[in-house]
């Protein structure tokens, strides 16, 4: 019997690029890529590619394969050990190479626009051409058209899946159509990133040249940044939907949050977390009265630096849109009780909020304009 700590588990999902099986014309190259690598265990050091054509690779990426014969080929990777047997599951991709006898059409990108900078949980547009420069029309057929978000420039098993949509155009030889797909960027890492879109993403259309249906460009994803005072509107999809924000503040200032449901339904929670985002289990501050759609944070004698807020959707029966509004100020007052009061009697307010201070006067101010200041002002607690 093998013990087992001379077995490791056969890696089903080897095989990084091409994402799928499927047709091409012979003359095509697709690019082979393995997701294996020397940090997913002690030494998945060998690497067998056998293209089913004779060829064969010990490469982890072997890159640009071209497929001149036309057939059904199996292409099969073994990721193995030298050192400890086991008995390896190979990955495969099934490559049919019709022979290049007819005319047929050939996507390729010519265009694709996306906005230097993109937020992270927020909805983008992103525009797109494609033209059919092969040498037969597509007409009555439908396909995908695929956006995915990558870290490097090429289409893989790491990447993540945007949206899918279908399209049905007559496309002409030399002719093109343009698309604009809404995707909402996924909550992810700052930084840089491409998105890469896929035209006729799951092979559906016969046509030459793979590669030339893909096509990445750079973009750098941030948090939507609140400024100061400043409502920013969004939405929430549905319940535990989240969405980040964050603000930079000022040395010597207050922090003041405010969420407003548009519809007043639902129960909504406000987390706050310096330097870092927040989740439900780690965060710095929080506002989550039981049940309230609206909800108000205050943060008195902030530190300076860059605050992260986490919008989290607890319930979100009727519509999800909401605004958020961050204040920062020396001086904020959330609140005076009581309301109302009898008139020509003496009366103690108090008035909740942050940054008051030993110099600090009350005045009530009457519809008309006139001030009637506070006979003395003493402060529970200094912030
Ligand atoms: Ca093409
Ligand atoms: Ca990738
Ligand atoms: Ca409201
Ligand atoms: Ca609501």
């Amino acid at each position: 019997m093998t013990p087992v700590e001379d077995f490791i588990p056969p890696i089903s999902r080897t095989i990084a690029s091409p994402l799928r099986s499927g047709s091409i014309v012979a003359g095509d190259a697709l690019r082979f890529c393995s997701t294996a690598g020397s940090d997913e265990g002690p030494s998945l050091s060998d690497f067998s590619w056998n293209f089913d054509d004779g060829r064969a690779s010990g490469l982890k990426n072997p890159g640009l394969v071209l497929f001149e014969v036309p057939g059904t080929k199996t292409v099969q990777l073994v990721v193995s050990n030298s050192q400890r047997p086991f008995s390896p599951t190979p990955d495969s991709r099934t490559i049919t190479v019709i022979p290049d006898t007819n005319a047929v059409p050939d996507f390729a990108v010519t265009q694709l626009t996306i906005p230097s900078t993109l937020a992270i949980n927020q909805p983008a547009q992103i525009t797109y051409t494609v033209r059919n420069i092969g040498d037969a029309a597509v007409s009555g057929q439908s396909w995908k058209d695929a956006l995915y978000l990558s870290r490097d420039q090429y289409l893989d098993l790491n990447d993540s899946l945007l949206v899918s949509a279908p399209v049905s155009n007559n496309v002409a030889t030399n002719g093109s159509y343009t698309n604009t797909l809404t995707v909402t960027i996924p909550t992810v890492e700052e930084g840089a990133w491409y998105l890469i879109l896929s035209v006729n993403d799951e092979w559906q259309i016969l046509e030459r040249h793979r590669l030339n249906n893909e096509f990445a460009v750079a973009t750098d994803l941030v948090i939507p940044r609140l400024t100061n005072a400043a409502s920013f509107a969004s939405s929430l999809s549905g319940d535990g939907d989240e969405k980040y924000f964050r603000i930079d503040v000022p040395a010597g200032q207050n922090l003041l949050i405010r969420l407003d449901d548009a519809d007043n339904q639902g129960a909504n929670e406000i987390y706050v977390r310096f330097g870092a985002l927040p989740t439900r289990g780690t965060f710095d501050f929080r506002a989550a009265t039981p049940g309230s759609a609206d909800q108000q944070l205050l943060i008195p004698a902030a530190a300076p630096g860059t605050y992260y807020i986490m919008v989290h959707g607890e319930s979100v029966p009727g519509s999800g849109q909401f605004t958020l509004q961050a204040t920062t100020a020396s001086l904020d007052v959330t609140g005076v009780t009581p309301a109302r009061y009898g008139q020509n009697a003496s009366a103690v307010l108090t008035v909740t909020g942050a940054g008051f201070d030993a110099g600090a006067v009350a005045e009530l101010v009457a519809s008309g304009g006139a001030a009637y200041r506070a006979a003395s002002v003493s402060a529970d607690s200094f912030t």
